[in-house]
């Protein structure tokens, strides 16, 4: 099998209803769900894409796509420890945003992984699905959002987000990516328009200038991007009067929190925009729940100046379901790259020294105390997810410790509802901030193998959904609790991420044979 065989036998790609209308990119996502901070680049005519992953690992997921719309994930850039260690990193730390691009015949990305001793991180592969390199550390560059240009000399220029208090903005120093060194005592390169945190910097070359893109506002509601220019990629940029150049603050646009663009040109010389931007719904403050997700924009120069063009594409939203089935040895295989861990590897769950029938998952704890999972980012607004689980009997396993399953349904590690299978019964658990709690009764249930169902459902109580969750047993579904799902949003919760789907062992030796979602865009 090589490296990019995986184990799941079947996606289901549902035939697009032909009477879907094609939606604006401005308001449909092109990669939805917890996909922030995009940032792309084109090689011919292929484009790629990479998002900030957090604490999740594999880190930093990379897309594929020949015409912007539609984007297929071809793997993970950061896969090994000597990349990104997870353990280390608690709930929205670890991996933040990143720079994808492709510079003398290879790919190179620089990101900051906040809880792995500071500095940037840069790696580089010949092809986009790796091997990527252990990489160079660039640990005089305190600060985030690192970003990365060469002149026409060759010169290497790191722009970046400074957390340095003595160097406040964005800042930018010449790096040695041979040798791994800072070349210079890091100077200050611009500091915005004027609004709250300048940060996400990305530095492009056109017609004679340097354009230098940035975030401003917060990634929150003012969010919005900014522009400056200069004849020279180390400055001294003068910020543009039309500033800034998108926002949704302050307007009922049903597509929120816009910024941290990433500019491509197109093969045929025009220029497009990815940024993210959160749906959120339900009664103010308006709650998101799948995170930042990523859109696209035209881009026109006028005088010299980009306008970004939130009407040039649209496209018909397209099918996010799968059916990933476990079979017979496929512990030891990789798993297709949406599954992904929060804070310890796939390898500390899933055993692949067991041979038997389905993915054996054994409990793995996170360095913050936490238990992992295995997780899927949810893509969709309303969508359902289940799970063919089978846990260990006490009787016949030789583990010797009660089994127990869960399946989850997670924000952060303080902010997760999950069912939970022992043999005999199932329960439902909800943890909210410091609340933990069992949620109704349990019921028995006859077999140690079961289906467990979680899906979210338009919300009876004016929270951006519901969220229901059961087991389905000889095909009958039974409920075992319907919740508000406002307290799975990052409005309630904080942080940076998204909502994610999964499964994990909470204790003993527990199975799972297939995964299906099902997303309703
Ligand atoms: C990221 C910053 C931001 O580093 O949020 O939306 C931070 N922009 O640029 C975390 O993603």
């Amino acid at each position: 099998m090589t490296s990019t065989e995986t184990v799941h036998t079947e996606i289901e790609t549902s035939i697009v209803d032909s009477n879907l209308q094609a939606v604006p990119t401005s308001v449909v996502p092109v990669v939805s769900g917890f996909h922030p901070d995009p940032t792309i680049c084109r090689v011919g005519d292929d484009y790629y894409l990479a998002h900030s992953s957090f604490e999740f690992a594999p880190g930093v997921p990379i897309w594929h796509s020949t015409d912007l719309l539609e984007w297929e994930q071809i793997g993970n850039i950061l896969e090994r420890d000597d990349q990104f260690g997870a353990g280390s990193a608690p709930a929205s730390k670890g991996v933040f945003a990143p720079t994808l691009r492709h510079h003398d015949g290879r790919f190179w990305l620089i990101t900051t992984d906040v809880s792995g001793g500071g500095g940037q991180l840069v790696v580089s592969a010949e092809h986009p699905t790796g091997p990527w390199t252990s990489g160079v550390r660039l640990r005089m560059l305190q600060g985030i959002d690192p970003d990365i240009a060469w002149d026409e000399n060759g010169e290497c220029f790191v722009t970046y987000c400074s957390t340095d208090p003595a160097l406040p903005g964005i800042a930018q120093a010449r790096v040695d990516l041979t040798a791994g060194t800072v070349r210079e005592a890091p100077r200050p390169l611009w500091s915005g328009s004027g609004l709250a945190f300048p940060e996400a910097p990305h530095l492009y070359a056109r017609g004679g200038w340097w354009y230098l893109l940035i975030a401003e506002g917060g990634t929150e509601r003012g969010h919005s991007v900014s522009v400056a220019r200069s004849r020279r990629p180390d400055g001294p940029f003068e910020g543009w009067d039309e500033n800034p150049i998108l926002s949704h603050r302050s307007t009922t646009h049903p597509v929120q929190n816009t910024g941290h663009a990433d500019f491509v040109e197109t093969p045929d010389g025009s220029w497009a925009m990815v940024y993210l931007g959160v749906r959120p719904r339900g009664v103010t403050p308006l709650f998101h729940v799948v995170g930042r997700e990523t859109f696209l924009a035209g881009v026109d120069w006028v005088d010299g100046w980009p306008l970004v063009d939130e009407h040039r594409y649209a496209r018909v939203p397209g099918s996010t379901d799968f059916t990933d089935r476990f079979a017979a040895g496929s512990s030891g295989r990789p798993l297709h790259p949406r599954w992904v861990s929060p804070g310890a590897a796939l390898s500390a769950q899933i055993d692949a020294t067991v041979a038997s029938d389905g993915l054996a998952l054994a409990p793995a704890i996170a360095d913050s105390g936490a238990l992992s999972a295995v997780v899927t980012r949810v893509r969709d607004l309303d969508w359902s997810f289940e799970v063919d689980v089978a846990v260990a009997n006490d009787a016949g396993d030789g583990i010797g410790c009660a089994s127990e399953a869960g399946v989850v349904l997670r924000l952060d590690d303080r902010h997760w509802y999950e069912v939970r299978l022992t043999p005999g019964s199932a329960r439902v658990v909800a943890r909210i901030g410091p609340l933990e709690s069992d949620i109704g009764d349990a019921v028995a249930i006859t077999s140690a193998r079961a289906t467990v169902r979680i899906e979210a459902v338009p919300s009876a109580t004016e929270g951006p959904d519901d969220i229901r969750l059961g087991v389905v047993v000889d095909g009958s579904w039974t409920e075992l609790a319907r919740l508000d799902g406002r307290y799975l949003s990052t409005e309630v919760a904080g942080g940076f991420t998204g909502r994610v789907v999964g499964f994990r062992a909470i204790s003993g030796r527990v199975w799972v044979l297939e995964a299906r979602y099902d997303g309703r865009p």
